[in-house]
């Protein structure tokens, strides 16, 4: 059963921002909230949209499946259904569940008195897609730079539009965002590594606590962030990782069309070497 079911002190009225009381109630272990019913709304319409993209796309083949923005020569307009109109309404639909499912995450921490960490976190995830689906589009003047939705033809996307600047690689948003993400997996791994070896020990030995966990790091590199901390690297680290994706791909385009090899000219163009 949940927890919920007999901790009733956390099934508390109020902190709603949308409609009062009108939806503040449960399903079961569920919170439904107005944006509860958005969510399921935009996820139900959403999929689908997804589901007809599919029946009149030619393959049920699951990675072959694919559903493209419209041509560029639709631009910033809208498209037929079947012209990339579909893309067009699974995008609002997408957007609209993500969105309501972080309100939804607002709405239940702030009932619960606790920090919007939770809905800011997922809102740099969206804010990623938000960037890859409207920002760049909107700034090259077409939906049509969107991405397809689909397994196989979002891959050849990416690689095809990496190839459109040479080597993507060089570009120095994409490096400091490839090196959050692995700095984000370091972390991680040394967290749960350490958390483990002090929480949960073999049958029969004591569980270890906090002082252990920063003498460890103390006695191994002199340093230890603390429990605390590790927790505001680890999400400061992975923020990062979302962030900067989504200024490696802004740039690419509105703002340097050329090869990103080639951006490291300035380098070579430093007065100091001649
Ligand atoms: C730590 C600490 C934790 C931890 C970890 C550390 C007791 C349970 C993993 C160690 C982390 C350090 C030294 C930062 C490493 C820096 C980067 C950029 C990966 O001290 O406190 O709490 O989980």
């Amino acid at each position: 059963m949940s927890m919920l079911s007999f901790e009733k002190k956390y099934r508390v009225r109020g902190g709603t921002l949308v409609g009062g009381d009108l939806f503040d109630f449960w399903i079961g272990p569920f919170y439904v909230g107005f944006f509860g019913v958005t969510t399921i709304f935009f996820t139900v319409l959403g999929t689908a949209l997804i589901l007809y993209g599919a029946a009149i796309g030619g393959t049920w083949n699951i990675w072959k499946i694919n559903i493209p923005p419209p041509d560029l020569s639709y631009g910033l307009g809208f498209a037929p259904l079947k012209e990339g109109g579909l893309w067009q309404l699974i995008t609002v639909c997408a957007l609209g569940a993500f969105v309501s499912w972080a309100l939804r995450q607002a709405e239940i921490a702030r009932k619960l008195g606790m920090g919007l960490h939770i809905p800011f976190a997922f809102g740099m995830a969206i804010f990623a897609y938000f960037t890859l689906v409207v920002i760049r589009p909107v700034l090259m003047g077409a939906w049509g730079h969107g991405f397809p939705y689909g397994i196989f033809s979002h891959l050849d996307w990416v690689s095809n539009v990496g190839y459109q600047y040479l080597h993507f690689h060089y570009n120095p948003a994409h490096m400091i965002a490839v090196t959050f993400f692995f700095t984000t997996t370091l972390a991680l791994s040394l967290h749960g590594a350490l958390v483990l070896s002090a929480i949960n020990p073999p049958k029969g030995q004591p569980v270890k606590t906090a002082e252990h966990e920063n003498t460890f790091f103390r006695d191994t590199i002199g340093y230890s962030i603390g429990t605390l901390g590790i927790h505001r690297l680890g999400l400061f680290l992975a923020l990062s990782a979302g962030f900067w994706s989504a200024v490696c791909i802004v740039i690419s385009g509105p703002f340097w069309t050329r090869g990103w090899p080639e951006w490291w000219g300035w380098w070579l163009n430093l007065p100091i070497w001649s």
